[in-house]
This record gives structure tokens, sequence and C-alpha cells, in this order.
């Protein structure tokens, strides 16, 4: 494709994807509301604030798809997680309407499911539970998402995202980790793929212990090759195991579950 746009480029994932997934694109337009640093040869950098439409409409014109990673990624004060995943979302969309309909990766939360307990298989179609507001905006994501798909053709790849990062930090993380590799592989996968529709997909590496299966999204033809397993060792010594009632031990969202609504002052 000509030219892909990264929001959310400043944080963990972007500047973990920005590397792995520069193939995809001639041109990777990374934004964000933060500092970006200097550009990479084949980035241009544009700063923008998610909840500011006109801005977000001259984003997304000219892109050919979207890796939407922008955000607030934890429990946050209802303001912020208002501007930047609720209202920053329907500009994001209605800019994309607006610009020919580029494809989405959206990256959703396992935190939309979040208060399912770890001993229960979640299917992609159970109701959403989530575990705090932050899991409220990514329910509102993927609503709106399908919205745009059923009403107008948009195509949308709903992740839900475990926990991508390095390596898993805590036991619930064996369940839940996805490396950076197989978060990579994914999203070359939802933009290669021929047709899309607006699947819901757990981001999650193969890893042995698991609640979450993506039977539904084969066709995606997304293999992803890391497992958690081979951190069990090593978190049994550091932190080990949780205490059985902790959350971390009961709930999918862990301690999300305990977070209070933060106030705004
Ligand atoms: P992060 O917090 O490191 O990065 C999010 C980025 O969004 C930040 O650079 C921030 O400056 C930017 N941002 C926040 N408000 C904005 C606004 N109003 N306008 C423009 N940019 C704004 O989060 P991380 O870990 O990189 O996650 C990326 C996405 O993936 C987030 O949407 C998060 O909810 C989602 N996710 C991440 C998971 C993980 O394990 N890292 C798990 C599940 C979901
Ligand atoms: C998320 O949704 C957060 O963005 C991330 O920071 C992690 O905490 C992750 O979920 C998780 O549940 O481990």
């Amino acid at each position: 494709m000509k030219r892909l746009l990264i929001t959310g480029a400043a944080g963990a994932l972007g500047r973990a994807m920005r590397p792995r997934i520069a193939h995809l694109a001639e041109v990777v337009r990374v934004s964000d509301i933060a500092d970006l640093g200097s550009a990479a040869p084949h980035e241009e950098i544009m700063t923008c604030d998610l909840g500011d439409a006109a801005a977000v409409d001259r984003l997304v014109e000219g892109c050919d798809a979207i890796l939407h990673l922008g955000g607030i990624s934890v429990e946050d004060k209802f303001s912020k997680i208002l501007n930047a995943n609720l209202l920053g979302l329907y500009n994001l969309y209605e800019a994309a309407r607006a610009h020919g309909q580029p494809r989405i990766l959206f990256a959703s939360s396992n935190h939309t499911v979040g208060f399912y307990r770890q001993d229960e298989p979640v299917a992609a179609d159970a109701p959403m539970r989530p575990d705090g507001l932050y899991g409220v905006s990514k329910c509102f994501g993927e609503a709106l998402a399908r919205m745009y798909f059923e009403k107008f053709g948009q195509e949308t790849a709903l992740v839900r995202i475990g926990s991508c990062m390095e390596k898993p930090t805590n036991h619930r993380m064996l369940s839940t980790w996805m490396s950076y590799d197989d978060f990579a592989a994914l999203i070359a996968a939802v933009f290669r793929a021929p047709m899309l529709g607006c699947p819901i997909v757990w981001g999650i590496s193969d890893n042995d212990s698991r609640w979450w299966d993506n039977g539904h999204a084969a066709y995606l033809g997304w293999r992803p090759r890391d497992n958690a397993e081979r951190f069990r060792a090593e978190l049994e010594l550091s932190p080990g195991r949780p205490e059985p009632s902790s959350p971390l031990a009961v709930y999918q969202g862990g301690m999300f579950t305990r977070d209070p609504i933060f106030t705004e002052e």
C-alpha cells in the first residue's frame, strides 16, 4: 500500500510496531498528541489530538489503512477517556468515511470482558462485561466500528489485545500475553486479507494457557508463534503466584476490576 497511518505512534505499542511493520507501506504516517521525536526515512509525522475533528480529518486524508493505537490505555478520568476514546473514535470513523474508507485495525482490549472469571472460556460473541470506564470505551469503539460496517461497509479488525509487551510479568499474563512479533504478524494479516469484514480477534500469542479462541477468525491466516509458557518458571520465582482470591487470579481483567471511578479532581 502507499500510506499507512499509525495513531498512538509515540506509545509503547506504537514504538514497538513502527520498525516491525515498516515494510507494509511506502510511507508510514505516524501520529500522536505526544512528541514523536524524529521521523525515520519512510515516515511522516503529524501531531494531532484525536478529539479535534478537523485535525483528524486532515490526518486520515490520503491514507490506505489505519492502525489505531491512540487513546487512553488504562483506567482514567472520564473526561480524558471521553475525548480520546469516544470522541476520538467518532472523529476517526467520520474521517475514514469521508476519505475512501481505509481499512482499520482498532486496538480494543480484553477489558471489554474483564469481569468474566478466569475459569470461564469466553466466545467472541459473548456479552461484554467491561471492568471499568476504559473497558466501556473499548466496548463503545467496537459498537461504533460495527455500526460503520453494517451501515457503510467500513472494514475493521476489532483486536481485543490481551497484554502486549516484551514478556509477561505475572501469572495472569501466561494467558493474556501477545508478543510484539505476533502482533506485527497480525497487523500484516489484517491489512493483507482479501476480505476482512468486522471480526473480533483475540490478541494473544499461541499460549498453552488460554481463555479465548480465534477459530472464527482463522480466515485471516494469522498464526501466532510465541507462547508465554516459556516464562512460567521465571514467573514462579518472581512475582510468584497470586493469592487464589486476588483479582489477578480470579478475573480475566485482573486488577482493573478493582480500579475506582477516578473523579475529575
Ligand atoms: P500507550 O498509552 O503507551 O499509548 C497510547 C498513545 O495514545 C500515547 O502515546 C498517547 O499519547 C496517545 N494518546 C492519548 N490520548 C490521545 C489523544 N487525545 N490524541 C492523540 N493521541 C493520544 O498505550 P499502548 O500500550 O501503546 O496501547 C496502544 C493501544 O492498544 C491503546 O489503545 C490501548 O488501549 C490498546 N491496548 C493495549 C494493550 C497492551 O497490552 N499494551 C492491551 C489492550 C489494549
Ligand atoms: C490493557 O488494555 C492496557 O492497555 C495495558 O496497559 C495492559 O494493562 C493490558 O490491558 C492488560 O490487561 O494486561
